[in-house]
């Protein structure tokens, strides 16, 4: 089969419109990887080519990214530079399958890139992420990175503590708490692109399925598109809703409280982390626990 048929690249694609749709794209805005199963990358492995040479994962001079965890599989890699609008209508020349070498410290491409390039400058935080996602549920296989507008604008007006900012997205949705029980973990701003903010992002991912870069955009992660979608999308919306909360007033008059959260916990069949249901004093939006 070609790789262009298979049911992967489509979803993948799909995705990538579904995102940029949304605005969470702008330029070549957002990366976004997929691990194939084996017998995707079987399925496909005609149209692989394997002249391309062993490079290494590190981006910025002082990286060497190893990841021992993914020898040897597959990637379906976002390009550096290429735009998230593209990639539906061509994806050979804006996406690339890579492989990772038996010791995890190299890449090569079997796929795309047609015009040239190089796969996405965050490649190192993807994998690290894929890395420690497959650790704790092998079927874990999408990291998407993207940057939507309320999420980042709650970065500036928010403490930076992962407690406060799960706490008012919780309360804005009661979804929130059922799709993402464990929270959001905060990366404050760092440099992008290299070695140290993937290693940040991953600690955070071995427990956390959404990340945000705080004044950048966010990473999640997923079983597969749908999942990984839809977790942005319900954040997203959360932040939305938020953001219209706190252009009212910097007070909730109303909201859901730490017992009724608690209430979701068995009819929803998961343990929302009593970390993020501490009790406030008052309604005032972004206090912290201990105030
Ligand atoms: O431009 O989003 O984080 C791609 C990015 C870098
Ligand atoms: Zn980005």
């Amino acid at each position: 089969m070609k790789v262009l048929e298979a049911a992967f690249l489509k979803g993948y694609a799909r995705m990538a419109t579904d995102g940029f749709l949304q605005g969470w794209h702008e330029r070549n805005g957002g990366n976004f990887t997929y691990r194939l199963k084996d017998e995707e990358a079987e399925a496909v492995r005609e149209d692989f080519s394997e002249n391309a040479p062993w490079q290494r994962i590190g981006w910025q001079e002082d990286d060497h990214s190893v990841f021992p965890g993914l020898a040897g599989e597959y990637f379906l890699v976002s390009g550096s530079g290429k735009y998230f609008r593209n990639i539906e209508t061509d994806p050979a020349a804006n996406v690339c399958i890579l492989q990772l070498n038996e010791t995890g410290d190299l890449f090569r491409i079997v796929w795309g890139l047609t015009e040239g390039g190089r796969p996405t400058s965050e490649l190192a935080t993807h994998l690290a992420n894929l890395e420690v996602c497959k650790e704790r549920d092998p079927e874990l296989r999408v990291v998407y990175h993207c940057h939507p507008a309320n999420i980042i604008a709650l970065t500036y007006v928010l403490p930076l503590d992962s407690r406060v900012f799960t706490r008012e997205i919780f309360e804005m949705a009661t979804e929130c708490p059922i799709v993402f029980p464990e929270g959001i973990g905060i990366v404050p701003w760092m440099l992008c692109g290299g070695q140290k903010i993937g290693e940040a992002t991953a600690e955070l991912m071995k427990k956390q399925d959404v990340v945000v870069w705080a004044h950048h955009g966010a990473f999640c992660c997923g079983r597969d598109f749908d999942l990984a979608f839809g977790l942005m999308h319900t954040v997203e919306k959360a932040a939305e809703i938020l953001v219209k909360v706190m252009s009212m007033s910097a007070y909730k008059l109303n909201t859901i409280k730490p017992d009724q959260f608690r209430e979701l916990n068995a009819p929803f069949g998961i343990r929302i982390n009593e970390d993020f249901l501490y009790e406030k004093k008052d309604g005032r939006i972004g206090c912290m626990p201990e105030e």
